[in-house]
């Protein structure tokens, strides 16, 4: 499946250039004759390099391991689903870096930030298993070495109603599934997140809430679905590790929970699994967790959000979008289940 641009002249300059950060223009005119092509004719692009650290304003020069550093060079603006003109800017790295939820570092915001440095991301090596014919422990450079690195311009929308507008590098879920070669009996994905307590102490707080690992999960079709990516960069760098360094899911049409950090292990099995959010409070937070206006948080309304940055006198609340705007592409996957029910 490819994916759909949606609407001719829907991206604009001004959704990726706001005051504080903004793409190179020379550099994100080749992007726009790309989607000026494309646009309306649901391909999906082959775009130019486009993607580079010097591309945005006020992002600090990152230290990638070595193997992706040709990566990040080559990275494609394949395809994207755009924001919407006016509302969407993109959020400035200092606010998408420094108003994080990674428990595994601490419940505060500024926690991971705070504490995320002692985190160790190389090597780093994934294990696949479960219903696959091609399983094992892999490094991460093997498993994203087939795939070209894309850049994505995605709406974060987290379960606590604030929202962020961050350009993802990262490659296709689905790709790194298929390599797996799943079997017939693999009807969801697991992911689980490094336990490592002596990195991250908010695995070692009695405190903690969560029984780790970190875990979360896809149906099989959502997993596959081209806009379910993995995540090795934003803004034109490798992830900074409150990000969920060194790769990480990026579901966009999906509550940001949902989008597992610093993953270790990836599991295709036949049962649907329970994922962290839900084992806690299975009332409050369901597995599909599909972003929903219609559907209310028991706690407060998921109708708005507060999208970042802002501030006492400028709240920017603005409309949530039934399934964070990515419904065209999306709703399909849904047909015929009753959204409150399967929330
Ligand atoms: N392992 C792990 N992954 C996680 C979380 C977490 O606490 N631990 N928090 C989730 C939540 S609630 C959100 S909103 C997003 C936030 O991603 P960001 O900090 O990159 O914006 O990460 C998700 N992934
Ligand atoms: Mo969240």
């Amino acid at each position: 499946m490819l994916i759909k641009i949606a609407k001719p002249g829907d991206l604009r300059e001004s959704d990726v250039t706001p005051e504080s950060v903004y793409l190179s223009r020379r550099r994100f005119m080749g992007g726009l004759a790309g989607l000026g092509l494309s646009a309306g004719a649901g391909l999906a692009l082959s775009g130019r390099a486009l993607a580079a650290a010097s591309d945005y304003q006020d992002v600090p020069a990152g230290n990638p391991p070595g193997w992706l550093e040709p990566k990040l060079a080559n990275a494609e603006w394949e395809s994207v689903v755009p924001a919407d003109r006016q509302l969407d800017k993109l959020t400035p790295f200092d606010d998408a870096t420094h108003y994080n939820n990674f428990y595994e570092f601490g419940t505060g915001k500024g926690d991971p930030a705070r504490n995320a440095d002692a985190l160790k991301t190389q090597p780093w090596s994934v294990v696949i298993d479960g219903e696959v014919n091609n399983g094992g422990r892999f490094d991460l450079e093997d498993l994203a070495k087939p795939s070209r690195l894309q850049e994505r311009i995605y709406r974060l929308r987290c379960v606590e109603a604030w929202s962020m507008v961050i350009p993802w590098l990262g490659i296709p879920l689905g790709d790194v599934i298929k390599r797996a070669e799943p079997t017939s009996k693999a009807k969801y994905v697991k992911f689980e997140t490094l336990v490592a307590p002596e990195q991250m102490p908010g695995q070692d707080s009695s405190f903690a809430l969560i029984d780790w690992p970190y875990t979360e999960g896809l149906r099989m079709d959502e997993a596959m679905h081209p806009l379910a990516i993995l995540g090795l960069g934003m803004y034109g760098r490798e992830l900074p590790n409150q990000n969920g360094a060194p790769f990480r899911l990026v579901v966009p049409w999906k509550y940001g929970f949902k989008s597992i950090k610093s993953i270790v292990r990836i599991s295709l099995v036949e049962e649907q699994p329970v994922n962290s959010w839900q084992a806690i409070a299975p009332d409050e937070y369901g597995f599909y967790a599909n972003v929903n206006p219609e559907v209310d948080h028991p706690r407060w309304s998921q109708a708005t959000e507060r999208r970042l940055p802002n501030s006492l006198f400028n709240p920017n609340i603005i409309d949530t979008r039934m399934f964070n705007g990515y419904a065209e592409e999306v709703a399909s996957l849904y047909q015929g289940m009753d959204l409150r029910k399967h929330f």
